[in-house]
C-alpha cells in the first residue's frame, strides 16, 4: 500500500486477526490478576521478555516515502504544525533507552531510541488550556488516544532511529511514536496526526474491547 488517505486503509486489514484480538477481549484473555503497581519485578504481570522484536499491525504496513511524509499537529492548541521530514529532523533530537510490552504478552528490555520527545512538540504548539486528550493518526489508518499527561511524560517520543539505525517500515518508520510506559498498542507506527482535544476519542483498538489507558503494571489490556 502506498502512503494513501487513512480512509482507505480498511479494505486492506486483516478481518482475522482482527476479530480473534477481540475475542481475546471479550475473553479477557491473559489476565493474571496479580498487578505489580510498586514495579517491583521488571517484567510487568503476565508478560515474557523476547529478546527479537516481533512486527504487529494491521497488515497493510504503508509504505511512506520519506519527501511524501507529514506531521500534523493539530486540534486544541494554539499554534498548529506541520513538519515535513527535514524540519522534523532540524528539531532539537535527543536519545532514549526504554523497555516496551505488548499486550501479546511480550516485552523487549532497553530498547535504545532517537527522536524528538513529546516535551519539545508540546513546547512549539502549546496545547490550550481545555486540551485534555491526544489522538495519534497514522498512514494505515491506525488510531490511538491517551491522555495529554500521558503524551506530557519525559520518556514519550516519536522516534525515528532505533539501536542506532533508521526505524525500519515494518516497525513503523519513517517516524513512530513510543510510549513505553503503555502497552504498545498505544504507540502509533508511521504516525502523520498529532489531534488534542478536549473530548476523548477512542481509537482502533479502544473501539475493539482494549483498555482505555493500557498500564501493564495494572494488566489494562481490555475494557469493562
Ligand atoms: N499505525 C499503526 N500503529 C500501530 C499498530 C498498527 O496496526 N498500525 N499496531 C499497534 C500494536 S497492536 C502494537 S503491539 C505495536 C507493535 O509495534 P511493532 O510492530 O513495532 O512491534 O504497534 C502499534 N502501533
Ligand atoms: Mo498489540
Amino acid at each position: 500500500m502506498s502512503d494513501g488517505e487513512p480512509s482507505d486503509f480498511l479494505k486492506g486489514i486483516k478481518d482475522k486477526l482482527i476479530r480473534s484480538k477481540e475475542q481475546w477481549a471479550s475473553d479477557k484473555r491473559l489476565i493474571t490478576g496479580r498487578p505489580d503497581l510498586g514495579h517491583v519485578n521488571r517484567l510487568p504481570p503476565g508478560q515474557r521478555e523476547v529478546k527479537n522484536w516481533p512486527v504487529l499491525d494491521l497488515g497493510a504496513q504503508p509504505d511512506v516515502a520519506p519527501d511524501r511524509w507529514r506531521l500534523r499537529i493539530g486540534g486544541a492548541v494554539e499554534n498548529p504544525a506541520v513538519f515535513t521530514l527535514p524540519e522534523f529532523m532540524a528539531l532539537p533530537q535527543e536519545d532514549f533507552v526504554s523497555d516496551i510490552h505488548c499486550v501479546t504478552q511480550w516485552s523487549r528490555y532497553d530498547n535504545h531510541w532517537r527522536g524528538v520527545s513529546a516535551k519539545t512538540l508540546l513546547d512549539i504548539v502549546k496545547p490550550k488550556a481545555d486540551a485534555r486528550h491526544v489522538l495519534f493518526t497514522a498512514y494505515d489508518g491506525y488510531t490511538t488516544n491517551v491522555k495529554l499527561d500521558v503524551f506530557a511524560e519525559g520518556n514519550v517520543l516519536l522516534a525515528h532511529s532505533w539501536e542506532g539505525a533508521p526505524i525500519s517500515r515494518e516497525h513503523g518508520g519513517p517516524v513512530r511514536v513510543i510510549i513505553p510506559d503503555w502497552y504498545l498498542w498505544k504507540s502509533a507506527k508511521w504516525v502523520t496526526r498529532i489531534e488534542f482535544s478536549a473530548i476523548d476519542q477512542p481509537g482502533f483498538w479502544e473501539v475493539r474491547g482494549y483498555h482505555n489507558e493500557g498500564d501493564p503494571w495494572k494488566e489494562e489490556r481490555y475494557s469493562g
